[in-house]
């Protein structure tokens, strides 16, 4: 992204915020796993749509007074010796460049600079997304110790504000998640070309991960899916250690991110390039469901409009597949909902609106799940929400049987 992008991305912040307050965010610390390693640093999503900065211990500072706009940044002052070891941090030009944010301060200055105006303000607008949760959550750390250091009185949440601007995509943020589903396309049909009885569900999972690593600088969305057998009815099945075997099917449910901008896609497939009858058969419910849930969709429908018209034609499949008589049974066999929200997360924040509107990126994501049978079936796309409809971003990805089988044969 260009600068243009964040800078735009505040003034729509900025609109929406009231007068005369101030908004801290901070990207992040850094997390011990073990000894001397660190987990990889996974930036605070709200801060990184206002700035671009992919760094730890970086705050934003923002503040609107009498109508005008002040941005600051504080940043960590490089030290020679880590330059050495680990690389050096931006500087702060370079953090100027990425975010168009001009006046970049160290943070050593941080508290002299919040002592001496952050009482100025009538509201201090803070990240307080998951405060309350069990989990100690990134912005919350800091939040809090602000509150009680200066006891703030008027603090708002700023995490609501920035989650509405986040559900709706630009252009450039639909091109990326574009981009992480072309990627994804050459990772399945990777998959389905390498695809044999025999292999391990990790050993088939890795010629995805060399197309990610292959393709420029891009990571998976998350832990992958790849799920044989009776493993596909577990929902977030994440060991991946178990063989393939000969007329069973596999699932993977996996991604590919660009500049963390995420694509989610679910595909089944016979290991061995041909379905069963039977396995046909739910194969054909669950993408009968997948396509007219993506017809479905448009600006103005809820989530749970969304997901009450996909039970109901499940549980029409299920009765012809001969699973169920009564309607409450459906949750033996279907028990996730039918999509989410995706951006800069694989679960993008979006549940402060409660209609989808143009510009929104849903998931389409129908399941049937089977333990008895071995067979675990989810068809999972990528749907940009228009004003009349929907359109499939990732429906260049092989879904229908005869596709799937032909794709398979000639390998
Ligand atoms: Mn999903």
């Amino acid at each position: 992204m260009t600068k243009e992008f964040y800078i735009n991305n505040r003034k729509r912040y900025f609109d929406k915020i009231e007068d005369n307050s101030m908004t801290i965010i901070l990207s992040g610390f850094n997390q011990i796993k073990t000894n001397d390693e660190d987990y990889d640093f996974e930036v605070d999503k709200c801060f990184y749509y206002l700035t671009g900065i992919n760094q730890s211990e970086v705050y934003l500072v923002l503040i609107k007074e009498n109508n005008k706009v002040k941005e600051l940044l504080f940043i960590e002052e490089n030290d020679p010796v880590k330059v050495k070891w680990v690389g050096a941090k931006l500087y702060k030009d370079e953090a100027s460049n990425l975010s168009g944010v001009m006046d970049v301060k160290y943070n050593s200055e941080l508290v002299k600079f919040l002592d001496e105006n952050i009482k100025k303000y009538d509201k201090v607008y803070l990240n307080l997304e998951k405060i309350g949760n069990h989990r100690v959550y990134k912005n919350n750390y800091v939040s809090s110790k602000l509150i009680k250091k200066y006891s703030l009185i008027n603090v708002i949440d700023c995490y609501p504000i920035i989650v509405e601007l986040r559900s709706v995509k630009t252009k450039e943020e639909l091109e990326k998640i574009q981009e992480s589903i072309n990627v994804t396309k050459i990772g399945i049909e990777e998959l389905m070309k390498k695809s044999k009885p025999g292999l391990y569900e990790y050993q088939l999972e890795s010629y995805f991960d060399f197309v990610i690593k292959n393709n420029g600088q891009k990571d998976v969305s998350f832990k992958t899916i790849a799920a044989g057998g009776v493993n596909a009815a577990t929902l977030h099945y994440v060991a991946n250690n178990t063989k393939l075997n000969d007329n069973e099917l596999v699932l993977f449910d996996l991604g590919c991110r660009t500049d963390f901008y995420i694509s989610d896609i679910s595909r089944t497939f016979p290991v061995n390039g041909k379905f069963t009858p039977r396995q046909k058969e739910v194969y054909q419910s669950v993408l009968n469901v997948n396509k007219k849930c993506i017809e479905f969709l448009k600006e103005g429908i809820t989530l749970k409009d969304y997901n009450d018209y996909a039970k109901k034609l499940l549980t029409e499949e299920c009765k012809k597949l001969g699973l169920i008589d009564k309607d409450e049974d459906l949750v033996k066999y279907y028990f996730h909902s039918i999509g989410h929200s995706i951006g800069l997360d694989t679960h993008d924040p979006c549940k402060y609106n409660p209609y989808l509107t143009e510009g929104m990126v849903i998931t389409c994501e129908p399941g049937l799940y089977i333990p008895e049978e071995k067979i675990g079936v989810r068809i999972e796309d990528d749907i940009l929400i228009t004003k009349n409809g929907s359109i499939n971003l990732s429906k260049d990805i092989i879904k229908e049987v005869e596709d799937i089988e032909n794709f398979m044969k000639n390998k």
